[in-house]
């Protein structure tokens, strides 16, 4: 038996989708959370791939998942667009607001999205670069669980609170990142538990406030943030902005709301977007040019942007396929366990 399985994008989405209606979930947040599930599967962004499928089903059958939730638009103001995701998944809620918070910007300039009351697992990336495909840019920030010590300190207080940022391009993709403010995303020393691997030092102390690159010792204590007190700042600057500022919760609530259940955090997200088209007017077509001086200039040092490898991830995936682990694939059949035999066979296939 090989080491490996590889399904194609539609055995993947159906995969997805199979799972999660054998929970319960309504129909249109299996879709939304499979489309981005397989997203980042196909962009190699392992620790919010399928990954996180088994994650997602322990959410909903914990209980804390509203299985048919039916996220509400609320149009706040020329500039804010709120949305109550109902306690079912943001990736859900993200799609029935995301035509009107882009309306928006493209009216103001600067539209502000807020997603709250949320199950959130999932990258961020998938959300912005679109809208940069489409001439604009936008920042999107969500805290988690409270995991991560603050810089000077020894107890989780911070979520990994992901920052991501994408930059319309003319010609080609997006300029996209997308990073947890602590030292590496949770999901990431997951996935060196479950493969037996150590992590690299300085992610992590122990209970103890030790440093420690045993997985699972690094779950009990402490995530680090990056760069100390900036990453330490910057994550405190997502508590607030996609916390308070919205009405939701801080990861320290988003964790003591979870009750012990080992769910994905419930919170809120924002999300800013902005139409350089309406900042610039005339001059937009230089200005873009300028950004592009920007990036050529980071290249011509030999250095990568940002979402590169991912890009170059995607292009293999969609002429090959997606490659897993087999024990993630046999974990993910687990999940199937009542399903039609037929199904699981033609996706070992
Ligand atoms: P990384 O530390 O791996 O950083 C990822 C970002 O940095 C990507 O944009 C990546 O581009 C870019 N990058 C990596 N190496 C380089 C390089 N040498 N030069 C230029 N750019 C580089 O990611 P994290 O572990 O911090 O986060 C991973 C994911 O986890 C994110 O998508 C994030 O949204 C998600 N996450 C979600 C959370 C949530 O609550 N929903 C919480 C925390 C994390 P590339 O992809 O091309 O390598
Ligand atoms: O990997 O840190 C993480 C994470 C938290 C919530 C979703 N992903």
């Amino acid at each position: 038996m090989t080491d490996t399985v590889t399904l194609t994008l539609s055995e993947a989405n159906d995969l997805c989708l199979q799972i999660l209606l054998r929970t319960g979930l309504s129909a249109g947040q299996a879709e939304a959370v499979s489309e981005v599930i397989v997203t980042a599967q196909r962009d190699e962004c392992h620790s919010h791939g399928l990954y996180r499928l088994i994650g997602c089903v322990h959410s909903i059958n914990t209980g804390g998942v509203n299985k048919v939730a039916n996220p509400k638009v609320i149009d706040l103001s020329p500039a804010i667009v709120k949305v109550d995701a109902d306690f079912g998944f943001s990736s859900y809620a993200y799609k029935k607001v995301i035509s009107l918070a882009v309306a928006k910007a493209r009216e103001q300039g600067l539209a502000a999205l807020a997603i709250n009351n949320c199950y959130h697992f999932s990258a961020l990336w998938p959300e912005i670069e679109p809208l940069a495909e489409d001439g604009l840019a936008a920042l999107a920030l969500t805290p988690s669980h409270s995991w991560v010590a603050p810089a000077g300190g020894t107890k989780p207080l911070f979520g990994t609170n992901p920052i991501a940022f994408a930059w319309p391009r003319a010609d080609g993709h997006p300029f996209v990142f997308d990073f947890a403010t602590s030292a590496t995303a949770r999901g990431e020393i997951e996935l060196h538990g479950r493969a037996a691997k150590k992590i690299k030092p300085g992610l992590a102390i122990d209970q103890d406030g030790q440093p420690t690159i045993d997985p699972s010792e690094a779950l009990k204590g402490a995530m680090l943030t990056f760069g100390g007190h900036k990453g330490s700042a910057l994550s405190a600057m997502v508590e607030l902005l996609a916390g308070p500022l919205i009405g939701d919760m801080l990861s320290l609530e988003s964790k003591a709301f979870d009750q012990g259940r080992g769910a994905s955090p419930c919170h809120g997200e924002l999300i800013l977007i902005f139409d350089p088209a309406v900042f610039l007017g005339d001059t937009l077509a230089a200005n873009l040019s300028r950004a592009e001086m920007l990036f050529d200039n980071i290249l011509g040092q030999g250095a990568r942007l940002p979402s590169q490898r991912r890009y170059s991830a995607r292009q293999n995936s969609l002429a090959n396929g997606l490659t897993i682990s087999t024990n993630l694939y046999d974990d993910l059949l687990a999940l199937l366990d009542t399903a039609p035999t037929a199904l699981c066979m033609t996706l070992r296939g």
